[in-house]
């Protein structure tokens, strides 16, 4: 080769590095990050932009406004690690194999964190997980233990324990903003899992927040005094606010002279005790008058339901205040690094929650209450302000979601759909049915197993194994599921086509009554 030859040669390679060296400074300048923030039973009505007006959430409805909320949100098995274990992997809990609290989860599976570490992205996972093990797939994990602690809180940093001192919500927070800030390699984009405990039970709030409903009077749902005619296996439930939430434990009347000797009141001794002198003393400040209050009025029958109801009330919405309070700190530092405009930001709940509607709190039920889930996304690069986004979602669509916005390939077997084109208007083609299912039973609140389906107006349920119970509804006409419909003549067309409809989408998902047989004898043979 002659020497002018090489020259030309080394030029032309020299200007191909360059564009190649180019795309790829592009490409990760272009690939969006994503904060994905999520909290534990924080039911729907209790977001302001949903509009149920119980509580006022500036910060979770700025996402909304600044980009889509989602009116169909809905979870594959309304259950905190289940849900946790769909929204990883997004396979349904009989393809990922957790479908309980209860059964462990096999972390050497596929994931979205693994499949966004393995493009390049920085991945971190912060507070409740309510997986065992250590989790697979980040750089960094600093999570809760189990269910975690409302106060002075253990979490386990990269698979070590250790305590902090502080309220869990605010440290969660904290820590999340410390990796953002100090921790994470920033030449990369990242997928940050950011947690909260709150608004689990027992519902206990932040210092500065325990006066915050202290004057408000809540109203209970119109159902809130559902005598279940029609429905024979929700009326077996174990989660009436009048019936089953503990005066002491879940409404901290922990009076010093001992006079409420309830079921769970050694576990509320427990959780005072974790507490310093400072925060009991704010505590007791906040509860004592309370207690005697509560002892002078002495409230029976439906008085105690609706006094009950209101302290639920109070407490919950308490806890949800620090909630929205790290959302703004998020995604105020997201706005001051210049970050926000190639950031998703996506709020949601594990499951949604029973504020009283049919007199109960928990979840586990395909009932809408606990079936939906809010979502809230903001990617202003992409969503327009204001954007309310109508189709069926399901918890199950987050990962391909996350992977198809990354521009990576979404694995074959994932089973959720990515929602991009959907949060930008596009609802052709979009899917008309979605699909759940509940294993835990026998358990905690007695629900009995059961799975279904929904279309945009109908729902069927099948509750099975201690029973062989169906149900249907008419959501249009029934919006609150009051009027089992199952064997009404008049919708015997409508019952022939849901069961066709289920058959198909179990099908489609590749459930069956030989995979819940299975699930079942696992389960009896672990207890
Ligand atoms: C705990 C709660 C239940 C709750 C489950 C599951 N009891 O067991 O009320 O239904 O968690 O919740 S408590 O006495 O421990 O508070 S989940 O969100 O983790 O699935
Ligand atoms: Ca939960």
């Amino acid at each position: 080769m002659s020497k002018k030859n090489r020259i030309v040669e080394l030029c032309c390679f020299a200007v191909l590095a360059i564009i190649c060296s180019c795309n790829t400074a592009n490409k990760e300048q272009v690939r969006p990050n994503i904060v994905f923030i999520m909290s534990d039973d924080h039911a729907y009505q209790a977001i302001s932009a949903y509009g149920h007006g119980l509580n006022h959430t500036p910060n979770i409805d700025r996402i909304a406004e600044e980009g889509a909320i989602f009116t169909k949100g809905y979870v594959t098995n309304s259950i905190c690690a289940p849900s946790r274990a769909v929204m990883l992997t997004g396979k349904h809990s009989f393809v990922n194999g957790k479908v309980d609290n209860q059964q462990a989860f096999d972390w050497s599976q596929d994931n979205v964190a693994k499949q966004l570490q393995k493009a390049g992205y920085q991945t971190a996972m912060i507070g409740k997980i309510h997986i065992d093990g250590l989790p697979q797939g980040f750089d960094y994990s600093n999570v809760l233990p189990g269910q975690g602690q409302y106060y002075n809180p253990d979490f386990i940093e990269n698979g070590v324990k250790k305590q902090y001192h502080g309220y869990c919500t605010q440290i969660t927070t904290d820590i999340a903003l410390d990796w953002l800030k100090n921790k994470r390699d920033k030449s990369k984009p990242f997928l940050m899992l950011y947690h909260q405990k709150a608004p689990h039970r027992t519902w206990m709030p932040e210092k500065k927040y325990l006066d915050l409903f202290e004057d408000s009077t809540f109203t209970p749902p119109a159902n809130f005094f559902d005598n279940f005619e029609n429905r024979p296996v929700a009326a077996e439930h174990e989660m009436g606010i009048w019936e089953h939430m503990d005066l002491v434990y879940d409404l901290k009347m922990l009076d010093d002279e001992g006079e409420f000797q309830t079921r769970y009141r050694p576990n509320a001794q427990n959780i005072y005790n974790r507490m310093d002198e400072e925060q009991r003393a704010a505590w007791d400040a906040h509860y004592k008058p309370i207690i005697e209050e509560f002892k002078e009025l002495k409230p029976e029958g439906k008085e105690l339901a609706l006094w009950k109801f209101n302290r639920y009330m109070k407490d919950y919405l308490a806890t949800i205040q620090s909630v929205d309070d790290g959302v703004g700190q998020v995604l105020d530092y997201l706005d001051e690094e210049g970050l926000a405009e190639n950031t998703i930001v996506i709020y949601t709940s594990d499951q949604g929650f029973y504020l009283g509607e049919h007199g109960w709190f928990d979840k586990r039920f395909m009932y809408e209450e606990s079936f939906r889930t809010p979502i809230l996304m903001r990617f202003p690069k992409e969503i327009k302000p204001g954007t309310v986004v109508d189709g069926l979602v399901q918890n199950l669509d987050f990962a391909p979601t996350f992977l198809d916005y990354a521009e990576t390939a979404i694995p074959e077997d994932i089973q959720g759909e990515s929602f991009r084109s959907l949060s930008e208007g596009k609802t052709e083609n979009w899917r008309d049915a979605i699909y759940y299912t509940y294993y835990e039973y026998p358990g905690e609140h007695h629900v009995q197993r059961h799975y279904g389906v929904r279309t945009d107006r109908y729902k069927l349920i099948h509750f099975y194994y201690d029973s062989d119970t169906w149900e249907l509804y008419d959501l249009e006409e029934d919006p609150t599921e009051m009027t089992n419909l199952y064997n009404n003549p008049e919708y015997a067309e409508v019952q022939k086509q849901m069961h066709a409809r289920l058959i198909e989408i179990r099908k489609k998902y590749g459930d069956s009554d030989e995979l819940n047989r299975f699930h079942l004898n696992r389960f009896l043979n672990n207890r």
